[in-house]
């Protein structure tokens, strides 16, 4: 018999991780529970015996050992170096391996990237953040299995539950590229879809650093005197607070590339689970999804409205005439007229 942490848990799909104590990752079902309700929830200590399914390990005659969420993991000061005490900024050595950060770049080199984050970033950040400002791609999707590599990875390091990260978007930076001065904290807080409205909520941004092998790109804080020099799978962590001084003290940005590609992952927190959360693997079962499907779209819209991953998407299947006019037959003409509400 085992036990372990769980990590997170669908309740509609019936399954979830649990983060065992000899530090592993493996699937529980609610059918293999010895007693009712046949429910998980994150944070949860549970107790199993492992057995093996298709070559993989699961848990089986799972119990919960503790009726309520144990409290928040704190941060996983063991491998951190901290280089602010207040307002904290850490960083993680090995928070994910080398190998996974080359499958990361390798597949988004091959899926191809948005050139122009500043742009995007123009709309949903009502011009917090405008191309001159940010100089980098994004990613145009994320596969549920490398956002959940990730995710996991913060929930251990930063001490955050899966459901309070607000979106995990890759960047790139060629040469010459940089992101400018800029706090990460939300001028329109209220405008954040993510968040329960009127609440100042994001608190923290982690950035997982996917390679080393470039010049230049530090991510450097010039009021609190920080230049870090990103290590290849290690991951930056700091807090954003609700005092404007506090928060202007956390001004950062990436410097100009001298020579090569900077790769980083990048998220914000908010304060607790944001609204819409909803496991990835519920509304992502392809890692490249394809907008022909009517069940797909308005699964879509059910559970993400908001999300501005699917707001990108529909902004380029506008420009599509083919794909636009799909969209149109199911949710009717007026339907690309009205985008612009899913981000209000
Ligand atoms: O790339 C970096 O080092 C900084 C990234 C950043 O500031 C951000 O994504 O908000």
């Amino acid at each position: 018999m085992e036990t372990g942490i769980v990590q997170w848990f669908n309740d509609a799909k019936g399954f979830g991780f649990v983060k065992t104590e000899q530090g592993d990752q493996i699937i529980c079902e609610k059918w293999h529970m010895l007693h009712e309700p046949k429910t998980m929830k994150e944070r949860q200590r549970i107790s199993f015996t492992r057995s093996q399914w298709n070559s993989r390990d699961v848990a089986r005659e799972i119990t919960v050992l503790e009726n309520d969420a144990v409290p928040a993991p704190i941060l996983n000061m063991n491998q951190g170096k901290v280089y602010s005490e207040f307002p904290l900024i850490i960083v993680f050595e090995n928070a994910v391996s080398e190998d996974m950060c080359d499958e990361i770049m390798a597949k988004h080199i091959a899926d191809g990237m948005n050139f122009d984050a500043g742009k995007q970033s123009r709309q949903e950040s009502y011009t917090q953040v405008t191309e001159d400002v940010e100089q980098r791609g994004i990613s145009l999707g994320m596969d549920p299995h490398h956002y959940n590599i990730i995710a996991n990875s913060i929930v251990d390091n930063c001490g955050f539950p899966h459901s309070f990260i607000e979106a995990i978007d890759i960047y790139n930076y060629d040469t010459g590229r940089y992101l400018d001065l800029h706090h990460d904290y939300p001028y329109f807080p209220d405008k954040i879809n993510y968040y329960s409205h009127g609440n100042n909520d994001r608190v923290g941004t982690s950035i997982l650093y996917l390679n080393d092998d470039y010049e230049g790109g530090t991510t450097y804080f010039p009021k609190l005197g920080v230049d870090i020099k990103p290590k290849k799978g290690s991951m930056l962590y700091f807090k954003q607070c609700y005092d404007e001084p506090t928060n202007w003290s956390t001004i950062h940005e990436s410097t100009k590339i001298i020579k090569g590609t900077k790769w980083i992952a990048s998220c914000f927190f908010s304060e607790r689970e944001r609204i819409g959360f909803t496991d990835r693997s519920e509304f992502m079962p392809e890692e490249n999804p394809t907008f022909d499907e009517p069940f797909y779209i308005k699964k879509f819209m059910e559970i993400q409205r908001g999300n501005v991953q699917l707001y990108r998407k529909l902004k380029n299947i506008e420009t599509d005439s083919n794909l636009r006019a799909q969209v149109e037959a199911i949710l009717g003409k007026d339907f690309f007229n009205n985008l612009d509400d899913l981000i209000k």
